[in-house]
């Protein structure tokens, strides 16, 4: 807990004076602001085993707070349309860059091949080119929450935080169970995009980086502290996505119990009560929110109030679904270690930051050319990224999720994860089956910013 009150009152205090804002600032309405009901994106449903989808990534001014602001949209809105998938079915994506940058889709927290034309980090669409994407779930993947956004090196950070974002929902026969299938099951998605009329919302500089950017305010679905009405007799199951470039968010809902079902790989086997959540860029969580009493509860990341839950029903609604979800048990055979070496930032205490500029694992900026980790197919080899930094880095890996054995206390954690937080000082083990897909992908520092300067890897599965 104190890494993250740590980080969050480093990054609130001092250090945000000197980063913000780079644009002229559009001042908020917040009377309009507070009425306002949350908008859910579009959803796309597979039909027949195949989602097919043109997406266009393109400049767009989109509606703000009674304004207009400058961003990145896939086919004009954000957060993107949410596309829902069932295992087995074929996602088939033509993307068309109508950007002034490369750009690239990535399917994070997708467990299909990262070759070719499926979910590959590598691939480079110039502008004005398209790429025609062909990904192929397998019969047996988990349901859950997961995203898409771009994955081009040195890019990554300006193109996601400018609003290249969207969620994907892959649904299993359990979703169909009637506990589930009552809910109101919306999708939440976390962006901190920075507001201003034009691209200079994109400019940044080293130290900015250094720290990752943060944008001025904390939005839901791209909407500031919007309400949720509940509907009597409808469960509120939230699937909760963390879109932004480098915050780390901690939330809760005043006067409702939280229940945790899901975590990035898929669902637990049973829900868990907590009392916050912590939710690091690239994570997702999906929860079941009961409330205590009637009325209105505010969503609040930290201190912040970031949008209102409207209900008119108490937690008497029952969810106690007959079946969840499957953790794998797994036993390594192999381990290995990845270090983050370097200081990165120091603040100083007087207003000024230190900074050794070495974000990489092992001491190495990501080369394309240049294989980091070759595992073998088939087998599960426990990874522990030691942070020898002062600062923290969410460690992510494509393709493959894993459990996290040591979480840096010594602990092991619930559920599937993709993304898994290395506090400074610390080392954390995650366990990880290469099983199903050869070939070449990366892991990386979710800090996307840091991704952007070099803190990415590729490994290898012969
Ligand atoms: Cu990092």
């Amino acid at each position: 807990m104190s890494e993250y009150l740590s980080r969050r009152s480093f990054l609130g205090g001092v250090a945000t004076v000197a980063l913000l804002p780079l644009t002229p600032q559009i001042f908020l309405d917040s009377a309009a602001a507070a009425t306002q009901t949350l908008i859910e994106a579009k959803r796309i449903r597979s039909s027949k085993g195949i989602l097919n989808l043109t997406l266009k990534a393109d400049e767009t001014m989109l509606p703000f707070n009674g304004s207009k602001r400058w961003a990145l949209t896939y086919n004009g809105v954000f957060p993107a349309p949410t596309l829902i998938l069932n295992p087995g079915d074929v996602l088939n994506i033509n993307l068309i860059n109508s950007t002034s940058m490369m750009t690239n889709l990535h399917t994070h927290g997708f467990h299909v091949s990262p070759s070719g034309n499926s979910d590959n980090p590598l691939v480079e669409i110039m502008p004005g080119k398209s790429f025609k994407y062909r990904i192929k779930i397998p019969k047996d993947h988990p349901s859950g929450t997961f995203w898409y956004h771009p994955h081009h090196h040195m890019f990554v950070a300006k193109q996601l935080s400018a609003g290249l974002a969207g969620a994907i929902i892959i649904e299993d026969a359990i979703d169909k169970q009637s506990e589930f299938k009552n809910s109101s099951d919306r999708v939440l998605m976390f962006a901190d995009p920075r507001i201003g009329k034009d691209s200079s919302v994109m400019d940044t500089y080293m130290m900015d980086q250094a720290h990752g950017r943060l944008g001025e305010y904390l939005l839901l679905n791209g909407q500031l502290n919007p309400q949720i009405i509940s509907k009597a007799g409808v469960t509120e199951r939230w699937r909760i996505l963390n879109a932004c470039s480098s915050r780390y968010l901690r939330l809760k809902v005043e006067g409702c119990e939280l229940w945790l079902i899901s975590t990035d790989g898929g669902r637990l086997t049973d829900p868990i009560k907590v009392g916050s959540l912590d939710v690091v860029p690239g994570q997702r969580v999906e929860v079941i929110v009961k409330p205590l009493r009637k009325g209105a509860h505010r969503i609040l990341d930290g201190d912040e109030t970031v949008g209102t839950l409207n209900s008119s029903i108490l937690g008497s609604a029952k969810f106690a679904p007959k079946l969840m979800g499957t953790i794998p048990a797994l036993v390594a055979t192999n381990s290995r270690t990845i270090r983050i070496l370097g200081k990165g930032l120091m603040n100083m205490g007087d207003g000024q930051d230190s900074h050794e500029m070495l974000y990489a694992f092992d001491g190495s900026e990501f080369d394309p050319s240049v294989i980091n980790q070759v595992v073998k197919f088939g087998t599960t080899e426990d990874w522990t990224i030691s942070n020898e930094s002062l600062m923290e880095h969410p460690f992510h890996i494509h393709a493959w999720s894993f459990l996290v054995i040591d979480n840096g206390d010594g602990q092991s954690e619930e559920g599937l994860r993709d993304v898994v937080n290395i506090p400074p000082g610390k080392s954390v083990t995650i366990r990880l089956k290469f099983n199903d897909f050869k070939g070449v992908t990366v892991y990386h520092c979710h800090n996307l910013d840091h991704e952007d300067f070099g803190m990415m890897g590729i490994v290898q599965v012969v």
